[in-house]
């Protein structure tokens, strides 16, 4: 007895010796070995210390948050075969379970997962001001995971997809090989014109990859896309019964996954904006690409090249774009930037929103730049389109509708502790 306990604590004792002790959040997250870590990797790993620091700094206030019960979100291709399959089937549940938007506002949302399409739809001023955009798709992104865990039984948390990993060939990841393990195939060749850039010539496009058609392979080869279009340039799509687009127009989901707009994610974009934009607003404008670094060539900045490395209908359409079941893992990526960006100074970076300085969104999917301005110049928006103007960031609310409660914007900074608690989660 005596004898084993002296050779589990030797054997301990030379583990803490041997070299640093794996953190917890490590060993619950094994990484996929085909993927040596990026250069963001690395600065995700490089801020555990600082968000470390930051937990404690807040002790009592992080409402139970801690790094040890704190959810582990991963990168697609880290999780196992299993691990996928079950996100899979969790996706296409809440596709099959019935719709709570209201059916006079919404005839359109067939189900659950529509519920999400339609929130982003109407609540498209809320969602994208520069006040919100990050808070609001954080908060966006819980909720779905939420809907996931509770109505579909998912135990796992939403993955995100590091584009870096895809940038070369993007249509034979595990992503988009359309695999019974991915998120879906590329769409079928089609006459798909590219997307409008609100950049210089030759950067004013970006081009068709040769999809752009029907996605025919992978677990959301029949899935009916049923809301919008709104603004979408893919051509040859009906357009819906309604000008809000709510009605319902049944079709297939189309794709082109797109390397050009992928090499706009590479890791080394995503470093520096990242590192080279201490100012929140700065950051902001970086993450939209605006305005063009001289000499960039894949200017599109990590949200749109991360939006448009599927584009088609619904993921290239403004409104819509959460109709594509691969948005939460290009918005859950995008997610992680921030975090990654808040935890290099916390103290001055967590509850950092951007506004003041902040580019409007460049027109995407159709619309102008002008059209988007317009809609963020009241900023709260209500399901029955009541717009308030906002006073004091501390007031502001984002609502979500029919998906969620409205909380208070200020309340989703803190992805450890935020919620009263119900934020808790890292990325690994
Ligand atoms: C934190 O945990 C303690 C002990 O379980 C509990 O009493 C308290 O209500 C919790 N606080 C929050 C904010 O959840
Ligand atoms: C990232 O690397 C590519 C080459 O792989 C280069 O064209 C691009 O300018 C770099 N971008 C930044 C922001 O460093
Ligand atoms: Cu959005």
């Amino acid at each position: 007895m005596r004898g084993i306990q002296s050779v589990v604590s030797l054997s301990l004792l030379l583990g803490a010796w041997a070299g640093p002790v794996e953190k917890n959040w490590q060993s619950k997250a094994p990484r996929n070995p085909a993927y040596p870590l990026d250069v963001v990797d690395k600065l995700e790993e490089s801020i555990m210390p600082n968000v470390e620091a930051w937990m404690a700094k807040r002790a009592g206030n992080t409402n139970n948050c801690t790094l040890e019960n704190a959810a582990i979100r991963r990168e697609w291709s880290d999780l196992s075969a299993d691990e996928r399959k079950e996100y899979i089937r969790a996706v296409l549940c809440l596709q099959s379970t019935p719709a709570k938007a209201p059916k006079d506002k919404v005839p359109g949302a067939l189900s659950r997962f529509d519920d999400f399409v339609a929130t982003h739809m109407t609540q498209a001023g809320t969602l994208h001001s520069p006040n919100n955009l990050f808070a609001a798709h954080r908060y966006f992104i819980h909720v779905y995971e939420k809907a996931l865990r509770e109505e579909c039984g998912y135990k796992g948390y939403q993955p995100y997809m590091n584009y870096d990993r895809y940038v070369d060939d993007p249509i034979n990841s595990p992503m988009f090989d359309g695999s019974d393990t991915s998120m879906g195939g590329n769409g079928a060749k089609s006459d798909y014109p590219g997307i409008a850039q609100p950049f210089p010539r030759p950067y004013n496009l970006l081009p068709s990859a040769g999809g752009g058609g029907c996605v025919t392979e992978g677990p959301f080869k029949d899935m009916v896309v049923s809301l919008g279009p709104k603004s979408t340039i893919v051509r040859n799509i009906p357009a819906n019964p309604r000008a809000d687009g709510l009605g319902s127009n049944p079709r297939c989901l189309r794709r082109d996954v797109n390397k050009f707009s992928a090499a706009g994610a590479r890791a080394n974009y995503t470093y520096s904006a990242i590192m080279d934009n201490p100012d929140i607003d700065a950051f902001y404008n970086r993450y939209l690409g605006m305005p063009q670094l001289k000499g960039d060539v894949h200017p599109w900045g990590i949200h749109n090249a991360g939006h448009y490395i599927i584009g088609g209908d619904p993921g290239g359409d403004f409104y819509c774009s959460p109709g594509d079941p691969a948005f939460y893992f290009h918005h859950g990526m995008l997610d992680r930037v921030w975090w990654i960006w808040q935890m290099q100074d916390p103290e001055n970076r967590a509850h950092a929103v951007p506004g003041a300085a902040a580019m409007t969104m460049p027109g995407h999917g159709g619309m102008s730049s002008s059209a988007m301005k317009a809609m963020f110049e009241t900023v709260d928006v209500d399901n029955n389109n009541k717009k308030t103007r906002r006073a004091d960031i501390h007031d502001a609310v984002v609502d979500l509708g029919w998906t969620a409660p409205g909380v208070k914007l200020m309340d989703l900074n803190e992805q450890l502790g935020g919620l009263g608690g119900e934020l808790c989660y890292i990325y690994v």
